[in-house]
């Protein structure tokens, strides 16, 4: 039983649109420093993250925080605790490509009870509760009913902050485009994962993601009818980054053999 009520959801998805705007703000984008290779921040994440942390503490005292911009103490899983990507897609941000959105995901006793991605661009939101359905803007949503990979359009990674995996990922996704319809590479894995969901996409994979890019997503996905797991089908930590693969289901298995090369 999830300690998030009804009005409290309502509340959390209104601050998530709030902050969403600001990516949309076209004078809102400032300064852009590097963390690392192909990894950057702005005062736009920033100030997403800062603004959520502090609306969050106030509503739910009784959970912790993990956010890609802020301090990383240590967080106790088997406690309730927030995971947020204040701008999931800060490249795509920063080059004004007009996809990156803000995920937000609830974990409680180990597992995620509630996820919700923003795209301030087409104005999307995406939210889902465990056992009560995936949604986009109010409107139920399914995953694709695609059996046959030939069928499939898969999202594939670059894993940008990751070029020691750049072979293997770029030779998966040259498997990809030889055994699906076509591969797609969007520079933003909680909206890959939120096209899985709603069918726009058959199946998404990258070697190596934090759990702020796939929280949100990965309920979403799930309750929609779909699979995200470890490129091997393992579960994915909430903690500890890793690869990341998202299906309809119905290509979990064959997508799993084709990246196993
Ligand atoms: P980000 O924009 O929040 O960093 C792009 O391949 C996807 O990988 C995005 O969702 C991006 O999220 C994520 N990602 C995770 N770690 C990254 C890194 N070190 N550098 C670039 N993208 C990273
Ligand atoms: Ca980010």
């Amino acid at each position: 039983m999830s300690r998030l009520t009804e009005e409290m959801v309502r509340q959390v998805i209104r601050w998530v649109e709030e902050a969403g705007d600001w990516l949309d703000d076209p004078n809102g984008l400032r300064t852009v420093t590097a963390k690392g290779r192909a990894d950057f921040v702005t005062n736009v994440d920033v100030a997403v993250e800062e603004f959520l942390r502090r609306r969050l503490a106030g509503l739910t005292p009784w959970a912790q925080f993990l956010g890609e911009e802020g301090e990383k103490g240590p967080i106790d899983v088997t406690r309730p605790f927030w995971i947020l990507d204040p701008v999931d897609g800060t490249t795509n941000l920063i080059h004004r490509f007009r996809h990156s959105a803000v995920s937000l995901a609830l974990a409680e006793d180990g597992a995620v009870t509630f996820g919700v991605v923003c795209q301030p661009y087409t104005r999307e939101c995406f939210a889902a509760r465990r056992g009560e359905g995936a949604f986009c803007n109010g409107g139920l949503i399914r995953v694709s009913g695609t059996e046959r990979l030939a069928d499939g359009l898969v999202s594939a990674g670059t894993v940008p902050g990751r070029r020691d995996l750049a072979d293997g990922a770029f030779g998966q996704m040259r498997r990809i485009y030889d055994r699906c319809q076509d591969v797609r590479r969007t520079g933003c894995a909680s909206l890959d994962l939120c096209w899985v969901a709603c069918g726009r996409l058959d199946g998404f994979v990258e070697q190596f993601l934090q759990p702020w890019d796939y929280a949100a997503g990965l309920l979403i996905v799930e309750e929609a009818g779909g699979r995200v797991t470890a490129p091997d089908g393992a579960p994915l930590s909430l903690v500890r980054g890793g690869g990341v693969l998202a299906s309809n289901g119905k290509l979990h298995l064959p997508l799993t053999r084709l990246l196993e090369g």
